[in-house]
């Protein structure tokens, strides 16, 4: 691994609609650090081109650019970002909110986001689901959105007051399901979990602090915003 160029630009590959891009990009904002963003397109194949892979040779965003050092793993490019600009803190200030963060985070790698998944790869990715398959999907979901709920209704985040790395993780993930809920199969399939803030309330403001970081709407995914209530900023 190369040293960082001291005084070199960040520059991140990212594309729209992927969460552990999102959550780089929030990262950067959140931290106020100026940056070149490189959309790539998935459906161009741009993340498979000789340039991207020869950065990248699992060709897969985000991955950031600083001078010499190339990275990727989205929770990785977190710990650099949060080492390089400390504040504010994404990974806490105590040994207890460190290892709580990145609990949290891994809870979502782990459990939560496969969780998550069994709704949102159908619904976004996947051919017309089967009578039945969602359906199954929905406990594993209500619980973690049960406990998300608690978690930023008893704190305002999910570690301690202030928005930590789990809050980005977690919110880019929600807001996938979201997206996914609002596709006319989840109608179809009456899942009876949208709108989220309706059975989560506490959900709510959580979101909006997230949206209120600066720059927030330069790293909503471009082409969500074709044909979705503008910019859609909080979670219906
Ligand atoms: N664990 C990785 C996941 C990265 C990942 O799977 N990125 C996907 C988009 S969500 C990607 O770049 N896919 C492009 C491809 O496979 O060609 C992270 O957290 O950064």
């Amino acid at each position: 691994m190369s040293a960082p160029v001291e005084g070199a630009p960040l520059e991140l590959f990212w594309g729209s609609g992927s969460t552990p891009a999102w959550r780089a990009l929030l990262a950067l904002h959140i931290k106020g650090l100026p940056y070149t963003g490189h959309l790539l397109s998935f459906s161009a194949r741009e993340t498979r081109t000789p340039e991207f892979l020869a950065l990248n040779p699992r060709g897969k965003v985000p991955t950031l650019r600083h001078g010499a050092l190339v990275l990727a793993e989205s929770l990785a490019i977190l710990a650099y970002l949060d080492r390089l600009a400390p504040s504010p803190p994404l990974f806490g200030q105590t040994a207890a909110a460190h290892g709580a963060i990145w609990r949290a985070c891994l809870d979502h790698e782990n459990v939560a986001g496969p969780a998550l998944s069994l709704l949102v790869r159908p619904l976004l990715f996947g051919a017309a689901p089967e009578v039945g398959s969602l359906e199954v999907a929905v406990p594993g979901v209500v619980d973690e959105l049960d406990r998300l709920a608690a978690a930023v209704h008893e704190r305002g985040a999910i570690v301690e007051g202030d928005l930590s790395a789990a809050d980005l993780v977690w919110y880019c993930g929600l807001r996938t399901l979201d997206r996914a809920l609002t596709r006319p199969a989840a109608e179809a399939h009456g899942l009876g979990l949208w709108p989220l803030c309706a059975r989560w309330p506490a959900l709510r403001p959580w979101a909006a602090r997230i949206e209120a970081i600066p720059g927030f709407e330069q790293t909503f995914p471009p082409h969500w915003r074709e044909g979705t209530a503008p910019l859609g900023l909080h979670l219906a």
